[in-house]
């Protein structure tokens, strides 16, 4: 395992020494904004974790080799190349044993993050369900991993441009916790309710440590969501993404999108049509996924 690892010294010392480590993905670099603010973006989410007294560890593939924690130089490379693959679980040993370059997703970011022993991890929002699965079989294999993979994972809930429902029926199926940090209800990504209730409702970060430690010593395989609404000065109009969305998917669907091209396709239409605010948006709900999953590593680490 280790001959494919390369962990950065300042995460295997925190790591050695039981400090509070952070794992970012790097799909939201590559894949998910525009250069320079993906940039911008991942170094100023590294300081945020920084500034919470922990190490952030951003995790990708760079010619073949799994890296946990990279260099700015690296995190510029990822976020201006353009032979940076998409790498999900499938893609990761193709990946690797050609000494590719690839953006790790949240299911190959947790399994990446589980290799190296980091149990917290931080995103933007996961894969799920797709609107009319029953037809395209479309779901994201990220919520096979939440059910199999030991790493928590905080975004600010899923986007409507999946069935949200369905996704949150598959994840009870999986047998994986969906908890809401301050709220009863499941965030939306843009918009702080998805009209959806959260499984459980934590109002600190100790309480969800709590829940994890007791998980994993119980020997409950997998991760859990942990959902986090986005600040209320950034949220956006619901009708103005609910066009979006519905003009997106539309669109996906005459041009017959397929397989993981699907979420790329979503994603960067429905920032093309709401324009600059839905980046804003995007970037703090980032940042403030940064501040909670920072006290939640930092509450786990104290917990033996
Ligand atoms: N949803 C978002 N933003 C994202 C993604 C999903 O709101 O950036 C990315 C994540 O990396 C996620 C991946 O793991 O898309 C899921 O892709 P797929 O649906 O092909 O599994
Ligand atoms: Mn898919």
């Amino acid at each position: 395992m280790t001959d494919y690892l390369d962990i950065k010294d300042e995460v295997s010392e925190a790591l050695a020494s039981g400090r509070a480590v952070v794992a970012l993905e790097s799909t939201i670099i590559s894949h998910g904004m525009p250069y320079p603010r993906n940039v911008e973006t991942a170094l100023a989410v590294e300081e945020i974790v920084r500034k919470g007294g922990a190490v952030p560890a951003t995790i990708a593939i760079l010619g073949g080799r799994i890296k946990i924690g990279l260099s700015r130089e690296e995190v510029e490379y990822l976020g201006t190349a353009t032979n940076i693959l998409k790498a999900s679980r499938r893609d990761l040993a193709h990946i690797v044993s050609n000494g590719l370059n690839g953006a790790t997703t949240v299911a190959a970011t947790m399994i990446a993050a589980n290799l190296a022993g980091i149990r917290v991890f931080v995103t933007g929002g996961i894969g799920g369900v797709h609107r009319g699965a029953e037809n395209s079989f479309d779901i994201s294999a990220d919520l096979q991993e939440l059910a199999a993979t030991n790493v928590a994972v905080i975004c600010a809930g899923a986007k409507s441009i999946l069935d949200i429902g369905l996704t949150l029926e598959y994840l009870e199926t999986m047998g994986v916790p969906v908890a809401g940090f301050g709220t009863d209800d499941l965030p939306a990504f843009y918009i702080r309710k998805s009209g959806f209730k959260v499984d459980y409702r934590y109002d600190d970060a100790e309480a969800i440590a709590g829940v994890l430690h007791a998980k994993w010593k119980l020997g409950l395989e997998g991760g859990m969501v942990i959902a986090n609404p986005i600040p209320e000065e950034y949220e956006m109009d619901p009708d103005k993404i609910d066009a979006a969305i519905t003009q997106a998917l539309s669109e996906a669907d005459k041009k017959g999108i397929k397989g993981k091209e699907t979420t790329p396709f979503l994603l960067d239409r429905v920032k093309q049509i709401t324009g600059g605010d839905s980046l804003e948006s995007n970037i703090q709900l980032v940042y403030n996924n940064a501040r909670v999953g920072t006290e939640i590593a930092v509450a786990f680490s104290k917990l033996k």
